[in-house]
């Protein structure tokens, strides 16, 4: 036990005491006494200062999403944690753990408009799976543990906790740290219910046309193998969502591809035609369901969840199994019948045929033209041999990179599914990069993205991260112009992009970077982006009117993807 330590130093001595070893952040007067205690620790702790707060606590994202521990984020009061306010929602909407801790004004000046004084506790509620204002030093380990706890445990979310001033000058008495492992009244995990996955056998054995679909929550209870296993046994075919991919590798025979409004025509249609759902760690959001009153209407449906909030919230579904997926896909493999679903699989085969022909191809491998995002994606793809991370931004090259990348890996998928965040992928990308050195991180950034963040770059190249910038350009917020293409009769309010060099932009930073805009060349530029030892930021201009098909319109029935402008389903 420590005696009469200060609040600040508690803060940090808690934090290692978590194993935190990286720290994303950016000073102000309100967290000085906690940056000064962090000074003695530069040698355990990798400070990892942003150029905004919305970098740092985005690159804590990157950073969670990749090596499943909590991101932990220092800013100070006012605008320091205003600006973090983007980056917990996004957390909160993709379950990413995280820990933030902001400085506050001193308790005595609370509620008086102090000098960058905002109530971060007040405008981070509705955002934050647990928030706390410590005003009393003496809280610091009690609390950090909770915070941990909290935020990792169960379905994982953002925790804020905002530290007084005074509270972190305070002299503490003593300083134990104890981890926190259980606290009354939150129940973050219930246990498996054995006669729901009776029920659930039942239904599994009994099914003609069963369909998994994969969420998030199969990477964050680290079930990649057992899901594996389940749909081996089964022969059941399995469809992911935006936030699922990368659990099951690419290749894999039961692998259907993407649900939800840019994912594949098979998954999508033949939700309709399916006679089981068996949901996965995931939530039904809108974009997957598109309108929920034709949605699977002759299907049974089998939800694995861990939050109860989850279950019915959306969509009824016949058997709920609350609780960690890894352990009822155990309970549940260990029970259901061997089987084979050959025929109904030939289905989503069939469908695969239809998508290629139609528009895969023309994406993936066109031959005249302007290069196209999709084949500067299979490119990356190719070149990396499946195995790297692929970090993307928001927007239309996020759902092609999507669609077109591999992966033979799981935690693979860097991406702001949940809030859409513009602005998420150049620092989601430096996080991705610390929390796995060895592996290759490439980033797939839209022009109007890019401009959002890009003070980051100077962060990358101050660590000398080995990022793979990968700039699609075309010189319009793309996705939005697809919308006013396909749905506002071209009326393109707004969406055109008056852009600057971004080469001359990375330079500036110090980031080596080159431009392709000729198919014969791209290749070869992605090759020497991909030799380049440091990081690189290679622009491509792309064809500047492209439209990311197939595409469930919004409000419209999963059955009714369209495949191009002009080719409607056939049902
Ligand atoms: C912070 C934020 N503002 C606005 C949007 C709305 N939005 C979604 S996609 C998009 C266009 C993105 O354009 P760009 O970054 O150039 O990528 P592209 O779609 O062309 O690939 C916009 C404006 C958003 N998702 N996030």
């Amino acid at each position: 036990m420590l005696k009469n330590i200060t609040g600040s130093k508690a803060v940090i001595l808690s934090l290692l005491e978590e194993g935190v070893d990286t720290i994303f952040g950016y000073p102000g007067g309100a967290i000085i006494p906690i940056y000064d205690a962090l000074y003695d620790f530069k040698e355990r702790v990798n400070h990892i200062l942003a150029r905004h707060e919305q970098g740092a606590i985005h690159a804590a994202e990157g950073y969670a999403k990749v090596n499943g521990k909590a991101g932990v984020c220092f800013a100070t009061s006012g605008p320091g944690a205003t600006n973090l306010i983007t980056g917990i929602a996004d957390a909160m909407m993709d379950s990413v753990p995280l820990v933030c801790i902001t400085g506050q004004v001193t308790s005595p000046s609370l509620g008086t408009d102090a000098f960058q004084e905002s109530d971060v506790v007040g405008i981070s509620m509705p955002v934050t799976k647990w928030n706390y204002q410590i005003t009393n030093g003496e809280e610091i380990p009690e609390i950090i543990a909770k915070a941990f706890y909290i935020a990792q445990s169960g379905r994982p979310g953002p925790v804020l906790l905002d530290i007084s001033k005074d509270a972190q000058t305070q002299v503490l008495k003593e300083f134990e740290y104890k981890k926190c492992h259980q606290i009354r009244s939150y129940v973050p995990e219930y246990p498996t219910n054995l006669k729901k996955i009776d029920d659930a056998v039942k239904l599994i054995n009994e099914s003609k046309r069963p369909l998994v679909l994969l969420g998030h929550g199969v990477i964050i209870s680290n079930a990649e193998k057992e899901i594996k296993d389940f749909l081996e046994k089964t022969g059941i075919p399995a469809a992911w969502t935006l936030l699922g991919l990368s659990a099951l590798p690419s290749d894999h025979p039961l692998n259907v591809g993407m649900l939800g409004m840019h994912g594949n025509y098979g998954p999508n249609i033949l939700t309709n035609k399916a006679d089981l759902l068996i949901a996965v760690g995931m939530r039904f959001d809108d974009r997957v369901t598109g309108q929920v009153s034709s949605y699977a209407p002759n299907a049974k449906k089998i939800q694995l969840e861990i939050d109860p909030a989850e279950i019915n919230k959306i969509i009824k579904v016949d058997v709920p199994i609350l609780g960690d997926a890894k352990k009822a896909l155990t309970l549940l493999t260990k029970k259901v019948k061997a089987n084979k679903h050959t025929e109904w699989i030939k289905k989503f085969r069939k469908c695969d045929k239809i998508e290629y022909n139609t528009v895969i191809s023309k994406s993936i491998h066109p031959e005249k033209g302007k290069i196209t995002m999709g084949e500067a994606v299979r490119v990356v793809s190719e070149k990396t041999h499946q195995n790297a991370i692929m970090v993307t931004d928001v927007g239309q090259q996020q759902m092609i990179a999507a669609r077109y990348f591999r992966f033979n890996h799981s935690r693979s998928c860097v991406t702001s599914g949940g809030l859409g965040t513009m602005g998420y992928g150049i620092p989601a990308a430096l996080g991705a990069q610390l929390a796995a050195p060895d592996r290759t991180v490439v980033a797939f950034i839209g022009d109007g993205g890019f401009q959002m963040t890009l003070q980051e770059l100077g962060t990358i190249v101050e660590h000398k991260l080995p990022v793979k910038i990968i700039l699609l350009n075309n010189d319009f917020l793309g996705m939005v112009r697809q919308w006013q293409e396909l749905f506002f009769e071209k009326r393109y309010s707004f969406t055109e992009l008056q852009n600057p060099d971004f080469v001359m932009i990375s330079k500036g930073f110090g980031m080596k970077s080159s431009r392709v805009s000729k198919r014969e060349n791209l290749e070869s530029s992605i090759q020497e982006m991909i030799d380049h030892p440091g990081p690189y930021m290679l622009e491509v201009k792309v064809e500047q009117q492209e439209d990311v098909f197939p595409m469930v319109p919004s409000g419209a029935s999963v059955s009714d993807i369209m495949l191009s402008k002009e080719i409607k389903t056939e049902k």
